[in-house]
């Protein structure tokens, strides 16, 4: 089988549909360069000494853990240098991250969940990296954080990185998912899955059931019924996966279908879900729907959401359309 690298796949996506400008080109090679030094990283473990708390706080109040930083640092590093990006921002960050002068600038916005599934690095669970890219406003001067608040259908790119049992790297530019998987001896991401589609049709379910007192009715009503089996509504055996690393379900779900549910619940009305807008649910919105599915709040296209903070959390359902339109209409019903 002829092996197609990212960089031939890129240069020929570019050639053929022009859907990626040079300097985006330059952009997503130099994160999926930083996703494979965050790879490494992640994979020495104990080895490497990049194992536990780093004993600080991020912006939401959650303990850091040493590779949280790490894969931060990793990213901006990377970054800051290719005169591809006007600034960037992280879920790690309390605000953005403006190219520093010394280095020329671009006309690119990239944000970063530099490690999701946290909770997973010490114990050795498929962890990952989420990115969205967004365009900067025509003549920007200083970027600011109210340039990044672009609702996700302004996304020109999204993608994140699995550092599971291979590393893969997922990403669409508006043309369709495919999957690059990192080969590690050659230290290159090769094609293995192109135009990936998430099936219609599906007998699976994640969400995190251990909230299921402070849920809404409408989740509570949609997950009963799934529950309830075949002898319930749906006449049918559903089965349910939670990972607790938002990049490996929806992993899971592009390959072979299934529902993701973070919904809202009644414990923090100001909080509402866990999942950040900016860095989590618009890249996988926009992955979900480029695979032939569908992402919500409950009430709308996760993607036609306008932003009003850098760090605001959203609800989130997404996956096979089906399921996702059901679970939305148990909202408006
Ligand atoms: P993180 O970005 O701090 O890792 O949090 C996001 C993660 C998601 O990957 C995952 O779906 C969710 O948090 C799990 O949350 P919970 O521990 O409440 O089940
Ligand atoms: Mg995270």
């Amino acid at each position: 089988m002829k092996r197609i690298s990212l960089t031939q796949y890129l240069v020929e996506e570019q050639r053929q549909n022009n859907t990626i400008p040079a300097e985006l080109r330059l952009l997503i090679e130099v994160v999926a360069r930083a996703c494979k030094t965050i790879s490494h990283a992640v994979g020495k473990g104990a080895l490497g000494e990049v194992m536990g708390s780093a004993e600080t706080e991020n912006v939401q109040g959650e303990v850091q853990k040493k590779l949280d930083i790490i894969s931060n640092e990793i990213l901006l590093e990377a970054n800051e240098w290719g005169g591809h990006l006007a600034a960037m921002a992280s879920e790690e960050m309390e605000t953005i991250h403006p190219i520093p002068n010394r280095y020329p600038k671009g006309e690119y916005l990239l944000l970063f969940d530099p490690l999701d599934g946290s909770s997973n690095i010490d114990v050795n669970v498929s962890i990952g990296t989420i990115f969205s890219v967004l365009k900067a406003a025509e003549g920007m001067g200083e970027p600011t954080e109210q340039d990044f608040l672009q609702p996700g259908s302004q996304q020109v790119a999204a993608g994140y990185a699995v550092y599971g049992p291979q590393t893969v790297l997922v990403l669409t530019t508006g043309n369709g998912v495919n999957c690059f998987t990192l080969d590690r001896e050659m230290g290159s991401w090769v094609l293995t899955q192109r135009n990936m589609q998430i099936p219609a049709e599906t007998r699976e379910f994640a969400i995190n059931a251990s909230n299921a007192r402070h849920w809404f009715p409408p989740v509570t009503r949609y997950v009963n019924e799934l529950l309830a089996g075949d002898a319930g509504p749906r006449g049918s055996n559903f089965n349910m996966r939670w990972i607790a690393s938002m990049v490996a379900d929806v992993h899971r779900i592009l390959n072979r279908g299934g529902v993701f549910m973070y919904p809202a619940d009644a414990r923090e009305p100001g909080k509402p879900g866990k999942l950040r807008l900016m860095y989590e649910a618009n890249p996988m919105a926009f992955i979900v729907e480029q695979a032939g599915g569908a992402a919500t709040n409950g009430a709308r296209r996760i993607m036609d959401v306008q932003p009003e903070k850098l760090h605001q959390r959203v609800p989130v359902f997404l996956g096979s359309k089906s399921e996702v339109e059901r679970v939305t209409s148990y909202h408006q019903a």
